[in-house]
């Protein structure tokens, strides 16, 4: 049985997935009233080239007395400890968390509210996104590592992965898949917001994604990942042609009021940045810039 908690994009995109495959599914909703609301709406609709269908998935509230052994943990990174303090007293013995949370920083906050669990990392380029309530779209197909960097040894349910048609591999360095997307994110994302383009739009500005491109990769050496810095400036570059149509994540967020994950990406590069005692004036600037302009617009910015 998979529990998931959040049914928001990649929730649901995972729930309708697993479900279709005949695989056991348990949604966790917040509270009774959004419980309420899903059981009206009959479950969970997954639209995927432009076929539209409904699952009529069972939910339960955070606080249903049900033992959880696997639980994927499909909310936002500032939303993960929280919401694994109230599912910690579900978890059974041997329990297995798998964190879909982009960034770094909150996995780790999670292992610490329940060391008891094994947690397994995520790092995943598919896309998804919510039309309306309880309604997924698929918008762009990717992959998904995962990975424990304390437990090489993968689990025997990858089987249920490959059944539901989930794209995915076990990877024994899942930190520096993190770290390297972490990387790309703090290139792109933040300019993106800054100069209110798309991306594609970053091709004016080649000297700054040049000198940030150089800082996160003496920043990935400092941290020992040194493999997820190879060639980061040409990735950066082919990524923002690639995508050049796109609006980045964070550009979403912030163009629709809603929350960023700063603290874990760029606010996670800069700490961890000083840790190492680096002097990154680009990176460190970039965050200035970023932190005031959310500010601005009365967004928080952790
Ligand atoms: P989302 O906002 O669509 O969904 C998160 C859901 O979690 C929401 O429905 C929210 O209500 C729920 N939630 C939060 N706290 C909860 C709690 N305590 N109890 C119950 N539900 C709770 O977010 P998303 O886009 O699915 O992103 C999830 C993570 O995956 C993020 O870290 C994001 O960066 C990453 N990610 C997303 C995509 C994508 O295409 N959407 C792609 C790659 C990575
Ligand atoms: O992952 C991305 C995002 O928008 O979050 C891209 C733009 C591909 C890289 O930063």
């Amino acid at each position: 049985m998979w529990h998931i908690l959040g049914a928001g994009s990649l929730g649901s995109l995972w729930a309708t997935r697993l479900a279709r495959a005949d695989i056991p599914v348990q949604l966790i909703l917040r509270d009774p009233a959004r419980l309420h609301s899903y059981q009206q709406a009959g479950g969970l609709t997954l639209i995927e080239q432009g076929q539209t269908q409904r699952y009529p998935i069972p939910a339960q509230t955070l606080d249903h007395p049900e033992p959880i052994q696997r639980l994927l943990l499909a909310c936002k990174a500032y939303d993960a400890q929280a919401a694994v303090a109230r599912l910690a007293p579900r978890l059974a013995a041997g329990a297995e968390i798998l964190l879909l949370q982009n960034g770094l920083g909150s996995q780790d906050q999670v292992a610490r509210q329940v060391p008891q669990a094994r947690c397994i990392f995520a790092s995943s380029t598919e896309g998804a996104f919510r039309p309306a309530d309880f309604q997924v779209v698929f918008a762009g197909h990717g992959h998904t590592w995962l990975g424990d960097p304390h437990n090489l040894h993968a689990p025997a349910w990858l089987k249920d992965l490959h059944q539901a048609g989930i794209v995915h591999d076990w990877s024994l360095d899942i930190l520096s898949r993190l770290w390297r997307k972490l990387a790309l994110n703090c290139a792109i994302n933040p300019l993106t917001v800054l100069y209110d383009c798309r991306n594609g739009g970053l091709r004016e500005h080649p000297a700054e994604i040049a000198s940030l491109s150089a800082e996160l990769s003496e920043l990935l050496c400092a941290g020992g990942h040194s493999a997820a810095a190879e060639d980061l400036h040409g990735e950066v570059q082919r990524v923002i042609q690639a995508t050049a149509a796109n609006y980045s994540s964070m550009h979403q967020d912030v163009s629709q009021g809603r929350r960023t994950e700063i603290a874990y990406l760029l606010g996670y590069a800069c700490t961890s940045a000083q840790r190492h005692q680096l002097v990154l004036p680009h990176l460190q600037a970039l965050h200035g810039r970023l932190l005031a302009h959310l500010h601005a617009r009365g967004l928080p910015s952790h």
